[in-house]
């Protein structure tokens, strides 16, 4: 089982992953990002499941033309942990 993320680790969330916030009323994580048009968009979406496959850590996200929106949370734990912010540093290191 992956344990949740603690205290101090949440309270560092937002220095270590400022692009990110949380998601209100869910333990996750979104962050929003905006491309010129859908190639871009689809080209960053096809790394990010790239990464999300070779993490075993995949994202609830839509897209929409330009824009593409990822929630992060982990389902094994039920709420936010060290997977999310793995992962979340990932993608945000492809931008
Ligand atoms: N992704 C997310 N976001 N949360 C999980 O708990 C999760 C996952 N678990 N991807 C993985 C796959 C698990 O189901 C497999 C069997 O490792």
């Amino acid at each position: 089982m992956v344990e949740k993320l603690d205290a101090a680790a949440r309270a560092a969330l937002a220095a270590t992953l400022p692009g990110w916030s949380p998601v209100e009323g869910r333990d996750a994580i979104r962050r929003r990002f905006v491309f010129r048009d859908f190639s871009e968009a689809w080209g960053f979406m096809a790394r990010v499941a790239l990464l999300a496959e070779k993490h075993d850590h995949h994202p609830e996200w839509s897209n929409v033309w330009n824009r593409v929106e990822i929630v992060l949370t982990t389902h094994d734990a039920g709420g936010l942990s060290e997977r999310d912010v793995a992962l979340a540093r990932a993608i945000d290191a492809l931008l």
